[in-house]
């Protein structure tokens, strides 16, 4: 067993003198006194000698560890003294490199932009507008007077007395007839706020409405249009249907519905039994719009529809909580 001992010594020694790089000498250290280190080994095995040898072994292999680690010391401190740290003395360049996590576009984005695309090429021209908005376009200009429960505190993030966070984009729709006569045939995206959180809805969301108005603009206008989009953004095959409604900026007005894309008309959960699933709400812009922007309601007409997108995104990808499009779960956003 000494004699292991000196000869490990001798071996680490010599081989220490063939190294010439800082990678190659802590490699070295670690191979002859790391915790699996070769002497390490052997001075474990010193407890399993014959008592009359363990004294002394003990000693020499003591003796031979300090030494090696002042020579590795030695030659560490010479080394670092000599010349600056490369990277690759600290860094193995051979490891693989982490990955990069890749951004994409958002869920509620792409279905906007597809949206958005069924509707430019049908003619629909895209408008944008402010978030925060004045409440006569938001509410007045749109036939919701003072009264209606639309307006409440509940529902509106009012800024002062007269601004709001806007709770639809209609207000962009108001601001494009203000600008200019019919014919109009716009799409406005955007963000829409109102004091509402649960699995169907987020203080803030998104939605795309629509406007369309010139000389005898009817009803079945609306109905191809709307049928035409309903079957672009779901599927030809999808069945809809057009149900009465109420909205105090159109008359008539309607609500319109797919058939429910999990029961397929039975009757579920998602559907409520009902069988159907409301996509979007429509109607003809009610003459009190057209009398307070100034357009001749004897002349015009027009149909205008609303869409909430984080609703057809759920119902396009079956999700059935709308706040997983905003918890950043990376594990749910690249599935789109
Ligand atoms: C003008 C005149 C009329 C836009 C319309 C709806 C019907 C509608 C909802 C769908 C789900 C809002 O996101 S939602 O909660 N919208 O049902 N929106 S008609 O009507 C207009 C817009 C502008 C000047």
């Amino acid at each position: 067993m000494k004699e292991e001992v000196k000869k490990v010594e001798q071996e680490a020694l010599n081989a220490l003198k063939e190294v010439s790089d800082l990678a190659g000498i802590r490699a070295l250290k670690s191979r002859f006194l790391g915790r699996n280190g070769i002497l390490t080994g052997l001075l474990r095995k010193i407890s399993r000698l014959p008592p009359e040898e363990r004294p002394e072994t003990g000693r020499l292999a003591n003796e031979v560890k300090k030494r090696l680690e002042q020579a590795f010391g030695k030659a560490l401190q010479a080394f670092e003294a000599g010349r600056e740290e490369t990277p690759a003395d600290v860094l193995d360049v051979t490891l693989p490199g982490r990955p990069l996590a890749m951004g994409r576009v958002h869920p509620i984005t792409q279905v906007s932009h597809t949206i958005c695309q069924i509707f430019q090429r049908l003619g629909f021209e895209i408008v944008e507008g402010p978030d925060v908005e004045l409440d006569y376009y938001n509410f007045e200009a749109l036939n919701i007077p003072r009264d209606h429960p639309a307006r409440d505190m509940q529902d509106t993030f009012y800024i002062s007395e007269n601004t709001v966070l806007r709770t639809h984009t209609s207000p962009i729709q108001v601001r494009v007839m203000e600008s200019q006569p019919p014919p109009v045939r716009i799409i406005a995206p955007g963000k829409a706020y109102r004091v509402d959180s649960d699995v169907s809805h987020t203080p803030m969301f998104h939605q795309v409405e629509g406007l369309m108005v010139q000389e005898n603009i009817s009803f079945g206008d609306l109905k191809g249009i709307l049928t035409t989009f309903v079957h672009q953004i779901f599927d030809e095959e999808t069945s809809l249907r057009f149900r009465p409604s109420f909205f105090p900026f159109t008359e008539p007005s309607a609500e319109v519905d797919i058939l429910c894309v999990i029961c397929r008309g039975k009757g579920c959960r998602v559907c409520s039994h009902t069988g159907w699933l409301e996509v979007l709400g429509a109607g003809m812009v009610h003459p009190a719009v057209f009398e307070m922007i100034g357009y001749d309601t004897d002349r015009y007409t027009g149909f205008a529809f609303g869409m909430g997108i984080e609703r057809i995104a759920m119902l396009k990808y079956g999700i059935e909580d709308i706040r997983k499009f905003y918890e950043n779960d990376l594990r749910f956003l690249e599935q789109f």
